[in-house]
C-alpha cells in the first residue's frame, strides 16, 4: 500500500469514528431529555364531587393528580392507580391514543410522540377528567 492510500485510509477511518461518536452523543442527549411524568389516580377518586352534574368532566387533582399536565414531544406519562377500585384512562381525542383499564395498584405508560391536546377520562367514573398538552 502506498503512503498516499494509507493516509487516505487513516483519514476515512478517523472520519467514520468521529461521525459515530457524534451520532452516539446525540442519541444519548435525546434519551436524556425525554421525561416520564407520573399521574396518580388518588385514593377515593371514585367519589363524585357533591355538585357534580352528569356529563361534566371535573379537572381536579382529587381525580387525576395532576389533572392538567404540559409535557414535551417524546415524553412519557405513567398513570398509577392508588385507589381501591378499578379506573380507566381513556383518551377522548380523535386519535384515541390510549384506553386502558387499571385495576388497583396497576400502572400504565404512554409515550407522546405528537404535539396536541389530549383530554381523557375514566369511563367508569365519568367525572374524572384529565388533560395532557404536548408541546
Ligand atoms: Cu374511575
Amino acid at each position: 500500500m502506498s503512503k498516499r492510500s494509507s493516509l487516505l485510509l487513516v483519514t476515512v477511518v478517523a472520519a467514520a469514528i468521529t461521525a459515530s461518536l457524534l451520532l452516539y452523543t446525540q442519541l444519548l442527549s435525546s434519551q436524556k431529555t425525554a421525561i416520564e411524568h407520573i399521574v396518580i389516580i388518588p385514593s377515593g377518586s371514585f367519589i363524585p364531587p357533591e355538585d357534580w352534574k352528569a356529563g361534566e368532566l371535573v379537572f381536579n387533582n382529587r381525580y387525576y393528580n395532576p389533572s392538567n399536565l404540559t409535557i414535551n414531544v417524546g415524553d412519557k406519562v405513567k398513570w398509577i392507580n392508588r385507589d381501591s377500585v378499578t379506573h380507566t384512562v381513556t383518551d377522548l381525542s380523535e386519535e384515541a391514543l390510549f384506553d386502558k383499564i387499571l385495576n388497583p395498584h396497576e400502572y400504565y405508560t404512554v409515550t407522546f410522540s405528537r404535539k396536541g391536546v389530549y383530554i381523557y377520562m375514566c369511563t367508569i367514573h365519568p367525572w374524572q377528567g384529565g388533560e395532557i398538552k404536548v408541546t
